[in-house]
């Protein structure tokens, strides 16, 4: 999108104006295109500037930037050069067959970075944005082409970009391709719900796959929030038929599988799960444990006998918020593990992955060893050191690692959200008692995997009985005058699917009233979708949208969607302004640059903001390119 009218066209220009040409070219009278993008920019950091970014506002302790920030500093590549070659080009060269048997043929063991994704997911609520991760992202492409991939898109970042941030997720995806295009790029996908939280029908899940590696992706790490296989035919299969990527098929790990009381989530069903997976045609298994729960003696054993157990190669996930997941990844590096992921040093750690340039460190000497530069692993970690200082109202506040995870099994990825969504709703001084009640209604809700979506009925019902100070009797006898939350209706109604070992039925009847529960999977009761007629619709809804991606994006996520258009609609590309005046506005002769096309860039200084009138307006003064313009704001204090 630029700003042009139809005379700097260069179809006009040469000479080919017919009036089909209008026609043609209906980008040219596309009202959201910037007629004027530096006022909405000015009008935006107004806004900011006079009644705050309100995700940062509402955040307790937070009083804005407590002292000046550092400028972070990009890490030195060649920016000129040709990017070496990495595994994307081997993947295009090899094909998926012989790629995934040059992977599990390599002795080093490969690298999957998660900082882009699950490392800020993790640690900042998944709150940062497009221009800090692309600002590295090539000079990253350049300095590290061996990694195995870089995970980059899915997950909750999909949601958080639109509704939080009001940038488009694909076009994050399209700038990521081209900044790293020697890079396997990876996404997390949830199966039958894609990037949502509820189950979508088939041929839309099919599509979305497709169009996301249209856009980019090269591997999808496809899971289901209760292992249950049966919902994740489809999506390994459209990987498999209907793109060239690969499909990482995950077995999410729960429970302490070699606890002498462990039932039901033993080595044998793990082993048995990822025969099927490997049956259903994933070219790698993934082992997500997405709570930091497999302690480094099972993580020896499982990759082990997972290795005996199928051919493809294994990539192991996890997270450190028990902070010994470093000696878990030792483990499965000496159990064959093929390849592990973590996250750069400065957004590492806790409930992100281990600290990827201290397990390089670890693995100097080993057998193992990768050749990677940890010189430059260094720097790009000081630059997220310092980002990581912008996003401040976004940290848990989690301090150290905790073995309580091993009861509370909350997922890295939760946690970070748990705490503000307990003080949303003032129960941040009962976030002791939250996490006590989390342990409760896993147990009630019979022992589940709990990981997006089933994680979140879990929080939302321990948020219920928190708020409600409800313990589980209280639920099981005065269930019947019970509201409970709609995640959980949808859960025992089988929206999610089918837990392994079943619904506890006691519970089930309480919450359903009556109403039959499904047994199949809910995908199978949805009608597909008529895409052609669909779109259409959309469009005449919303007549300003990005194309059939943003309609994808309606699909996925309809009242975000929404939301995001009318933020669009208001303030334009909200992504082009810095990340500190994005948050905290600006003070007064504070000056930043604004690059608002590519090479187009505007300088702009604060200098001041006046008392507010009767009705309550105030006037921001900028200086623009080094002219005075001025924006009246009302403040909503
Ligand atoms: C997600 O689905 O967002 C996750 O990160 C699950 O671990
Ligand atoms: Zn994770």
């Amino acid at each position: 999108p630029f700003l042009m009218n139809v005379i700097d066209h260069p179809i006009f220009q040469a000479g080919d104006a017919r009036v089909s040409f209008i026609e043609n070219h209906p980008e040219l009278f596309d009202l959201r295109k910037p007629k004027d993008r530096s006022t909405r920019a000015l009008n935006y950091l107004a806004d900011v500037i006079v009644n705050g970014n309100p995700e940062v506002k509402v955040k307790p302790g937070s009083k804005g930037p407590a002292q000046k920030f550092r400028t972070p500093v990009i890490p030195i590549f060649d920016q000129y050069g040709a990017y070496p070659k990495g595994n994307k080009d081997r993947l295009t060269e090899l094909g998926r067959e012989k790629f995934v048997e040059w992977v599990r043929d390599q002795k080093p063991v490969l690298y999957t970075d998660t900082t882009f994704r699950d490392g800020h997911q993790s640690l900042l609520a998944t709150r940062v944005r497009t221009q800090d991760l692309l600002n590295v992202a090539e000079g990253f492409a350049k300095n590290h082409p061996e990694l195995f991939s870089m995970e980059v898109w899915g997950g909750a970042t999909f949601d958080v970009a639109m509704r939080f941030l009001h940038e488009n997720p694909w076009t994050r995806l399209k700038k990521f391709r081209e900044a790293m295009p020697n890079m396997l790029l990876q996404m997390l996908f949830r199966g039958s719900n894609a990037v949502g939280y509820s189950a979508y029908p088939d041929n839309l899940i099919e599509k979305f796959v497709e169009k996301s590696w249209e856009t980019g992706i090269d591997v999808f790490r496809i899971f289901d929030s209760l292992n249950w296989v049966e919902a994740m035919k489809v999506s390994i299969r459209a990987v498999r038929e209907r793109t060239d990527a690969l499909a990482e098929a995950a077995i999410c790990y729960t429970g302490d599988m070699l606890a002498p009381d462990q039932k039901k989530y033993t080595l044998q069903y793990y082993l048995d799960m990822a025969r099927q997976l490997e049956d259903e045609g994933a070219h790698l298994l993934a082992i997500k444990d997405m709570a930091g729960l497999l302690k480094p003696l099972a993580a020896e054993v499982l990759v082990r006998e997972l290795k005996q157990a199928v051919s493809i190669p294994i990539h192991l996930h996890t997270h450190d918020t028990s902070s010994i997941q470093a000696a878990t990844y030792l483990k499965a590096v000496d159990s064959g593990v093929d390849i592990i992921d973590c996250a750069l040093g400065a957004l590492s750690g806790l409930t992100s992955q281990p600290n990827f340039n201290s397990v390089v460190a670890m693995l100097q000497g080993h057998e193992r060893e990768s050749a990677i530069d940890l010189n430059s692993l260094n720097a790009y970690s000081n630059y997220w050191e310092d980002v990581r200082e912008w996003y401040y109202p976004f940290e848990s506040g989690m301090k150290a690692g905790s073995a309580e995870v091993y009861q509370n099994e909350i997922p890295g990825g939760q946690y970070s959200n748990l705490k503000p969504q307990s003080i949303a709703l003032g129960l941040g001084d009962k976030f002791e008692t939250l996490k006590k009640n989390y342990v409760i209604v896993n147990q009630l809700f019979g022992d589940i995997v709990k990981v997006t979506p089933s994680s979140k009925v879990v929080g939302d019902m321990a948020l219920f009985m928190t708020s409600n100070n409800l313990t589980a009797e209280d639920v099981l006898k005065r269930g019947a005058s019970l509201s409970f939350p709609e995640s959980v209706k949808g859960f025992f109604k089988g929206e999610l699917g089918q837990p392994y070992g079943g619904f506890p039925h006691e519970i089930q009847e309480i919450v359903l009233k009556g109403e039959e529960p499904l047994t199949g999977r809910p995908n199978e009761k949805l009608s597909p979708i008529n895409f052609e007629e669909d779109f259409k619709k959309f469009e005449e809804k919303f007549p300003q949208n990005d194309g059939f991606l943003d309609y994808l994006s309606y699909q996925m996520y309809p009242k975000v969607y929404e939301e995001y258009y009318k933020a669009i609609e208001e303030h334009g590309d909200v992504s082009i302004i810095p990340t500190p005046a994005f948050l905290y506005g600006l003070k007064e002769n504070e000056e930043i640059l604004i690059e608002i096309d590519e090479g187009k860039n505007i300088l702009v200084r604060l200098l001041y903001v006046s008392e507010p009138d009767e009705q309550g307006n105030r006037m921001v003064t900028f200086e623009l390119n080094g002219q005075s313009r001025q924006v009246q704001v009302r403040d909503k204090s």
